[in-house]
C-alpha cells in the first residue's frame, strides 16, 4: 500500500504538476479535493489510489535547484549562480509591473529619450531601475550596461564589487506594451577582463564568444526565463503562486529545417539586393527555387519571436536597410548605424541561446558571436534560428558579395 498523503502534500503535488505542465495523468476530481480537505481515517489511502500517478515535489526542479546542480557539476561558480538568481528575482518584479498594465499606471511614454534617440516608455525606465537596484548590492558585479543608459553604471562605492559585467535590454519590444503584446528582458554576462577596474565602456567591448551566461525573460501569458550558461539552453516557467521559476524544458532544440520566417516586410524596398533575392525565393514557395511553401510571423517583439523559434523553429531576420542610416551595408558606417538591433545586449545573448539550442546566428555574412564590438550601443543585421535556413540566407549574401568582387575584378 502507498504511504498516506497529507493535505499540504496533496496540494503541493498538484501545484508542482501544474508548474511542470504534465497533464497526461488524471486531474483530481472536485470530490477528491474536497475529501482531502475533510479527511477521515482511511481517506488518505483512498486518495493515494484515486490519484495514482501523483509525482513527488522533488520531480519539479526550481531554478535554484537547477543552478546548484550545475554548480555541483562544475559548470557554474557560486558567484555567477547568485548573479543569475538576482537577475531572475528582478525579472519577477518586472513581471509584476508589466502584468498590472493599465491598473498600475505604468503604461505610456516616460517623456524621456534614451541614447539611441528612442522615446522611453514608463516601463522601460521602471525595468531599468529594477535591474540596477537588484544588482547593485549583491557583490558579484563590477558594472552594468543597458540599452537605456548612455554609459556603463559602476557598482556604487558603498557596495562590494565583484568580477562580472551585466548587460541588458530591460524591456525589449516595449513599443508593444500599450497593446498588451509579450515583451521581455534580455541579458548577457561577461567577466571583467584582466586587472581592469571594469567601470569603463572598454571593459564591455568583448565578443559574444566571451559571454559566460545569457538569457531572456518573456512576459507573456506565462512568464518564462530562458537561460544558457554554455551547456544547453533551458526554459523555466514562473509559478506565480509559489513565486519561483520551475524548469519546464531542459535542452531546448531548434529544428534544423524550417518553413517559417519572421521579418518586417514593410522595409522591403530599403533592403540590399541579396535580401531581396532571398525573400523573393521564400515567397515563391513550392514553385520557386526553394521548393516549399513558407509561412510568415512578425510579432515585432524580438523576445517573443525568438521564443517561438526556440520552441518550434524558424528564422528571425532584422536585415540591414537603407533607412537605418548607412548608405551601403558593407561600407564602414558608424557602428550605431549598421542595423536596427543592438549587438551587446540583444544579438549576442540571443545568438548564444540559439547556438546552444543547435541553431545558428549570423549578421548575414559572419557569425554574430565573433563580431568584434567597437561601441557599447553598436547595431548590426541579425539572422538567427534554424541552422540550415540561417545558412541559406547567409549564402545569398556571401554569393552576392563574391559575384560583386568578381565583376569589379573584371571591370
Ligand atoms: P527596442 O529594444 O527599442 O524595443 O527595439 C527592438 C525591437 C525588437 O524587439 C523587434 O524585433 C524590433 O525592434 C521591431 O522593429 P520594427 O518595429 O521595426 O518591426
Ligand atoms: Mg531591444
Amino acid at each position: 500500500m502507498q504511504p498516506p498523503i497529507s493535505r499540504d502534500r496533496f496540494f503541493s503535488d498538484a501545484r508542482s504538476r501544474l508548474a511542470g505542465n504534465r497533464f497526461a495523468v488524471a486531474t483530481p476530481t472536485k470530490r477528491a479535493l474536497t475529501r482531502a480537505g475533510r479527511r477521515t481515517p482511511g481517506d488518505n489511502a483512498r486518495l493515494a489510489t484515486t490519484v495514482p500517478a501523483m509525482s513527488t515535489p522533488t520531480s519539479s526542479v526550481s531554478l535554484t535547484r537547477f543552478l546548484i546542480e550545475e554548480q555541483h557539476a562544475d559548470r557554474i561558480n557560486p558567484d555567477l549562480r547568485l548573479l543569475i538568481e538576482v537577475v531572475a528575482r528582478a525579472c519577477k518584479t518586472i513581471a509584476v509591473a508589466v502584468g498590472k498594465g493599465a491598473l498600475g499606471g505604468v503604461l505610456g511614454d516616460a517623456g524621456t529619450g534614451n541614447v539611441q534617440g528612442e522615446a522611453q516608455k514608463k516601463l522601460d525606465v521602471i525595468a531599468n531601475d529594477v535591474l540596477l537596484e537588484a544588482n547593485a548590492w549583491g557583490g558579484h558585479l563590477a558594472a552594468c550596461a543597458s540599452e537605456e543608459m548612455d554609459d556603463p553604471f559602476p557598482i556604487p562605492d558603498a557596495y562590494p564589487r565583484g568580477n562580472y559585467l551585466l548587460l541588458f535590454d530591460p524591456l525589449d519590444g516595449s513599443s508593444n506594451i500599450d497593446v498588451n503584446v509579450s515583451v521581455g528582458t534580455i541579458f548577457s554576462v561577461l567577466v571583467c577582463p584582466g586587472d581592469a577596474a571594469c567601470v569603463d565602456t572598454q571593459s564591455f567591448l568583448q565578443p559574444g564568444t566571451a559571454q559566460v551566461a545569457a538569457g531572456y525573460c518573456i512576459y507573456g501569458p506565462s512568464t518564462m526565463l530562458v537561460l544558457t550558461i554554455g551547456h544547453g539552453t533551458h526554459a523555466f516557467t514562473l509559478d506565480r503562486e509559489q513565486g519561483s521559476f520551475v524548469l519546464t524544458r531542459r535542452e531546448m532544440r531548434i529544428p534544423e529545417e524550417t518553413k517559417e520566417f519572421a521579418i518586417n516586410m514593410s522595409n522591403q524596398r530599403h533592403w540590399e539586393a541579396p535580401m531581396q533575392d532571398y525573400v523573393r525565393d521564400l515567397l515563391a514557395g513550392k514553385e520557386g527555387p526553394r521548393g516549399k511553401d513558407f509561412n510568415m510571423r512578425w510579432i515585432a517583439s524580438m523576445v517573443a519571436d525568438v521564443h517561438r523559434i526556440l520552441t518550434r523553429g524558424g528564422i528571425f531576420i532584422y536585415p540591414w536597410d537603407r533607412k537605418l542610416g548607412s548608405a551601403d551595408p558593407l561600407a564602414d558606417a558608424h557602428p550605431t548605424k549598421r542595423g536596427k538591433l543592438r549587438l551587446m545586449y540583444e544579438a549576442n545573448p540571443m545568438a548564444m541561446l540559439v547556438e546552444q539550442a543547435g541553431g545558428a546566428a549570423t549578421n548575414g555574412r559572419s557569425r554574430i558571436l565573433e563580431v568584434a564590438p567597437e561601441h557599447l550601443h553598436q547595431r548590426l543585421p541579425v539572422f538567427l534560428g534554424s541552422k540550415s535556413e540561417v545558412e541559406a540566407a547567409t549564402t545569398y549574401h556571401l554569393a552576392h558579395d563574391a559575384a560583386a568582387r568578381e565583376a569589379l575584378a573584371e571591370a
